[in-house]
């Protein structure tokens, strides 16, 4: 019988040592968390126009990034809507873009018309 009492003891033992524990560390933890960000309160980088030496190709612009040449870094595609699409290869790395001059339609791509949309899969 006393051996089942003692047994019964431990949850109240474990609330008693969780709660001192707990009083502990709210009071450390609370200043060394801060306070989660509000979804109305977002903070933005000045924006950066055109980056990564693209420049504006006009409306309808539809990007493609993929790594053409196999090198590691994604090379650019671009519709245009004239029906054109423009690549530029990727000459620095993955992690440092910086893309070359556009070309238009290379690798045998043609004009497809009008909002031209490269995609690969
Ligand atoms: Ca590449
Ligand atoms: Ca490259």
């Amino acid at each position: 019988m006393r051996e089942k009492a003692f047994s019964n003891s431990w949850p109240w033992l474990f609330c008693i040592l969780w709660a001192m524990m707990g009083c502990s560390l709210s009071a450390d933890s609370s200043a060394a968390i801060p306070a989660p960000l509000q979804p109305q309160d977002p903070e933005f980088a000045e924006a950066i126009v055109n980056p990564f030496g693209l420049t504006d190709i006009g409306n309808n612009a539809t990007p493609f990034f993929v790594d053409i040449d196999a090198d590691g870094d994604l090379d650019f595609f671009c519709g245009k809507l004239n029906g054109d699409i423009l690549f530029a290869y990727n000459l620095n790395n993955a992690y440092a873009p910086s893309f070359g001059p556009y070309q238009t339609n290379p690798f045998g791509l043609q004009n497809v018309g009008s909002y031209a949309s490269p995609c690969f899969c």
